[in-house]
């Protein structure tokens, strides 16, 4: 691992991690997977950073898999290489992860952005499913989070046909938070990210794994998962100084205990 292909910054309480392979429109390499993972994962151990964004350039957020990089792979080298194993840490992030989106996210561009927890897009996005266009699928989720985000019918068109869509269109298909011009792209996630930061850190993380459960679980076992963790937060100072401030009149200040 020379090279790196991600920049990772910090403002304040955010970390945040570019994708910085732009001249092929941030295509995802194997090495730039574990790194944005590393990072993802440090960040969530850092006990002074309580959101992350992740994004591109202009561009491109992702254009997808390094089609270079798999052009000679068989089933065997994929197997060996079992690439998603990295993929599937990123669901195990404990903190909310915003995706700021301009330009291509296509592919697995769109499956790192759809493993985020909110996505603020710029007008210029194109977001899009192209595999089938390479006579393969999605592999990091394409197929499941992109059906669960759409419905079945748009989600069919689009990974069916490989085209892309607007970013209104996603909006309007809800794969997307917001729709903002380019260049307030990334001040707006990291606006939203600042916000959440400020927010008590266990009942972020709490909310965070409820609102997971309600996508991956039944709602009898969502439910019964929320009460535990709503009563658990009755434990922390957080809850103590969060209602005392509401009470005193005064801003609150949360510590994460
Ligand atoms: N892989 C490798 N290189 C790429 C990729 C890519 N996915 N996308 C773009 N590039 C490169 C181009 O080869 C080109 O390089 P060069 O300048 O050396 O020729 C450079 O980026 C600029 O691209 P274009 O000249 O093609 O730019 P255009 O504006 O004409 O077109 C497009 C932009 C439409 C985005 C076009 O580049 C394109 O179609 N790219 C491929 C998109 C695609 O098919 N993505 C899906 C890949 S498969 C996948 O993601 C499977 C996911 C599996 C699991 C996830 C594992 C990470």
């Amino acid at each position: 691992m020379n090279d790196t292909f991600i920049t990772v910054s910090v403002e304040g309480n955010v970390g945040i991690i570019e994708l910085n392979r732009p001249h092929v429109l941030n295509a995802l390499n194997l090495q730039m997977v574990e790194e944005i993972v590393a990072a993802l994962e440090a960040f969530d151990r850092d006990q002074t950073i309580r959101c992350m964004v992740i994004t591109g350039q202009e561009r491109a957020f992702a254009a997808g898999a390094d089609i270079e990089e798999m052009a000679h792979d068989g089933v065997v080298s994929m197997l060996v290489k079992d690439q998603f194993a990295v993929w599937d840490r990123i669901s195990l992030v404990t903190k909310p992860i915003i995706a700021a989106v301009s330009g291509f996210a296509l592919g697995g561009g769109c499956e790192l952005m759809m493993s985020c927890d909110i996505v603020i897009a710029s007008e210029t996005a194109r977001i899009g499913q192209p595999e089938v266009k390479l006579g393969v699928m999605p592999g990091a989720g394409g197929t499941q989070r992109l059906t669960k985000a759409v419905g079945k019918l748009k989600a069919m068109e689009m990974l069916l046909t490989g085209e892309p869509i607007t970013a209104h269109e996603a909006l309007q298909y809800r794969l997307v938070n917001r729709v903002v011009p380019a260049e307030l792209c990334r001040a707006e996630a990291l606006k939203t990210a600042r916000r959440i930061a400020d927010m008590p850190p266990l009942a972020v993380r709490l909310i965070k794994k409820s609102v997971v459960k309600a996508v991956d679980a039944t709602t009898t076992e969502g439910l019964e998962y929320e009460r535990n963790c709503f009563y658990l937060l009755f434990a922390s100072e957080d809850k103590a100084e969060g209602m005392n401030a509401f009470i005193e009149k005064r801003k609150p200040n949360f510590t994460g205990q």
